[in-house]
């Protein structure tokens, strides 16, 4: 169907009741509702539905750079591209069968060539599940003819709702190293309690474990992200000074909404012709009260 400014986007709808929105444009998931219709995702009010800028909010996806990391546009070129509906994808070894899903495509036009000079296929299945929750599985194949490998970095850029970020918690980053990006990428070593946000935060945790949680305390809810194949994540919210300084982004809306990102950035992956690479991210959103002791 037909999304803002006319571009194409595709909605899952599970018969429970959740839903989902994906945008070709960017391959960029839009919305994650529950089965009582919340938003589970934020975007921002003055998100752009116009290429060349990318989609502020929701799930950007960081390919094959992330952030400034190398000689690419920020964050890759995969999330203001448009991709396809994959009508033919090869199986994949994961249990989709009770979820309702689509499969994306995007192969590099010979422009694209000259930015990136590999050939590749990169496929993305979306999908929500009965329990509401959503996964998003990447696959990228090296398809160089050359024999070449090539190497990336890789983010999904996930913005989640939240009632009010002074009140939120991030468990299951304690004690790991980070590098801070406020501090020229400089390397730390996170204290032992949840993760509160007071002030601008910008850092990529190294090495994390499989399970991350988000407390929101307002809305007595938690966001457990799980994730395959992506070791790192990213913790991100602007603050006040620089959400000014995002001309796609109001003012006040930090206060609303906090990136976690499953990513692989310390060591990029590097693929030779024919290999494959699967990153996997899922997500579920469960009343507080189950997580109690988390
Ligand atoms: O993931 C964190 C980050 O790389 C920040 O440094 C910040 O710039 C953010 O992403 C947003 O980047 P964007 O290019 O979407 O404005």
């Amino acid at each position: 169907v037909k999304g803002i400014n006319g571009l194409d986007k595709v909605v899952l709808r599970d018969p429970r009741g959740s839903s989902a929105e994906v945008y070709l444009y960017g391959a960029h998931v839009t919305s994650w509702k529950n089965d009582h219709g919340e938003e589970m995702l934020f975007v921002s009010s003055k998100a752009i539905f116009k290429p060349p800028k990318p989609i502020r909010g929701g799930i950007p996806i960081c390919f094959p750079q992330f952030s400034n990391l190398g000689p690419l546009e920020a964050h890759g070129f995969a999330r203001n591209k448009f991709w396809s509906i994959d009508n033919n994808p090869p199986p994949l070894q994961t249990n989709t069968s009770s979820k309702t899903f689509v499969d994306l495509i995007l192969k590099p036009s010979e422009e694209d060539t000259r930015v990136w000079p590999h050939s590749y296929e990169y496929r993305l299945r979306v999908a929500v599940g009965p329990a509401g929750e959503l996964s998003l599985t990447s696959r990228v194949r090296n398809t160089n003819a050359d024999g070449k490998p090539f190497s990336f970095t890789f983010a999904y850029h996930t913005y989640f709702s939240v009632s009010d970020i002074s009140e939120v918690r991030v468990e299951g980053l304690e004690t790991l190293d980070y590098l801070d990006n406020l501090q020229s990428r400089a390397r730390f070593t996170e204290q032992g309690d949840a993760l509160t946000f007071e002030s601008e935060v910008d850092k990529i945790y190294l090495s994390t474990p499989s399970k991350i949680a988000i407390l929101d305390h307002e809305k007595k809810r938690t966001f457990v992200v799980r994730k395959e194949g992506l070791p790192d994540a990213v913790v991100w919210n602007p603050w006040d000074k620089r959400a000014k300084a995002i001309s796609d982004f109001g003012d006040e809306e930090y206060k609303y909404m906090l990136c976690v990102e499953a990513a692989a950035i310390e060591k990029p992956i590097t693929l030779k012709p024919g290999e494959e690479w699967r990153g996997r991210l899922e997500l579920s959103a469960v009343p507080s009260s189950y997580c109690s002791g988390q």
